[in-house]
């Protein structure tokens, strides 16, 4: 196996790259440095690695605040840490803010990309001791109907501008390894959840809107289905990838665990219910259909069989179990979530969202 050094994480401050920061110290025996650059856009927040950062800063664990479309910067970050592995999860990541505006995730997702494999290429020419893992989504692949799947061989069908960026930037990396033979793997991963994630996607926007007796926005019918994995399991499944995943390819991930959202906020008012001990139909009742998104995808769905069987990687946390744990998270850190709800989210937030 490839004796990994000096891995360089970007986008270690958001959700799922904080939670990867964590997965390496607590559960590998990986005994590299982690090198994390994250611009700290409104979605990065240091605050997610409190604890890693005073244990291991400076020794194992390095900060560098970097925006992956600087060139110079990101330069200075291969040479000065001599990178041999890249995970590439930094993006603008949630779909509405990119209907409401695309700019930034034209910038980050493909010229970031764009700029972070320039600099893979410039900095280890031909070795092929070195690798890019590519974190991707399944919403490349477009929107299922009522039946079948995404295979890594689906053809891809991007339809919101955040998709349409991500499959420029999957694109973007494989032309790198077919044209210049750059080491690279890449996976296309279904929703996640867990601690640390923005409250602006579903999961955490519903868990806090029940705490807080707010309404529970549901999009169009609720009716659209997602696939939901534990954020940990897409972190073991990346990890795998990077070390025993073959050079070139494409892995799906997902939770093979499909819910329609109406069922899913009913579920999540019956066990915050439960850990408030509160009545359930109390909160059912904030539920509140709300004008759709544009171009809703309307079912995903992912086939992972090829990294259960090819690298024998499999979900570890079921579904009950993972929510329970994510709600007793967001209910026993209101610190965190003061915090993150102040500044740039917050201005977002009301000038997006206080029509609706
Ligand atoms: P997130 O929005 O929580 O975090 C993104 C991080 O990237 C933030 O820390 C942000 O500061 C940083 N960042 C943004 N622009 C940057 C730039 N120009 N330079 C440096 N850092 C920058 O996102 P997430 O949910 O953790 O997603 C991480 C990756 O996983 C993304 O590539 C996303 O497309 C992919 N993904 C996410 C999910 C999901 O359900 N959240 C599912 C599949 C794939
Ligand atoms: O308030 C809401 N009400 C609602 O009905 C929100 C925030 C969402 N929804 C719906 C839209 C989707 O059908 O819930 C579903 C999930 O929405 P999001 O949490 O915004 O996730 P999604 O759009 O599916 O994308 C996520 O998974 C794939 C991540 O944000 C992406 O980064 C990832 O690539």
């Amino acid at each position: 196996m490839r004796k990994i050094k000096n891995i360089l994480v970007t986008g270690g401050a958001g959700f799922i790259g904080s939670n990867f920061i964590h997965y390496l110290f607590n559960d590998t025996e990986f005994d590299g440095r982690i090198i994390n650059a994250d611009k700290l856009t409104y979605a990065g927040n240091l605050e997610n690695l409190t604890e890693i950062n005073k244990k291991h800063e400076g020794k194992r664990y390095f900060f560098e605040k970097a925006d992956i479309c600087d060139y110079n910067a990101i330069e200075l970050l291969f040479r000065k840490y001599d990178i041999d592995t890249v995970i590439h999860f930094a993006a603008e990541s949630h779909v509405d803010r990119s209907i409401h505006g695309p700019r930034d995730f034209i910038e980050t997702n493909i010229n970031g990309t764009f700029c972070l494999l320039e600099n893979a290429r410039a900095f280890w020419g031909d070795r092929d001791d070195v690798l890019f893992h590519h974190i991707s989504t399944d919403e490349v692949f477009g929107s299922l109907g009522e039946t079948g799947f995404f295979y890594e061989t689906t053809p891809y069908d991007p339809r919101s501008p955040y998709s349409a960026s991500k499959a420029s930037s999957d694109h973007l990396v494989r032309a790198y390894n077919h044209t210049y033979n750059l080491p690279v793997t890449l996976s296309n991963c279904s929703n996640n959840y867990g601690p640390y994630q923005f409250p602006e996607k579903l999961i955490p926007v519903m868990i806090l809107n029940i705490k807080e007796k707010k309404p529970l926005p549901v999009y169009g019918d609720g009716r659209n289905i997602r696939d939901w994995l534990y954020v940990n399991d897409h972190n073991s499944a990346a990890w795998a990838i990077i070390n025993k995943g073959k050079t070139g390819e494409t892995y799906n991930i997902g939770g093979e665990n499909e819910w329609e959202n109406i069922k899913l906020v009913n579920s999540l008012c019956e066990k915050v219910a439960r850990f408030l001990k509160k009545d359930t139909d109390y909160y059912k009742k904030l539920i509140t259909f709300v004008k759709d998104r544009p171009g809703h995808d309307r079912r995903y769905a992912i086939n992972c069989d090829r990294i259960k069987s090819e690298l024998g990687w499999k979900q570890s946390v079921d579904f009950d179990a993972g929510l329970d744990r994510t709600i007793e998270w967001y209910l026993n850190n209101q610190r965190w979530i003061d915090n993150v709800r102040s500044g740039e989210y917050k201005k977002w937030m009301e000038k997006n969202y206080s029509k609706r």
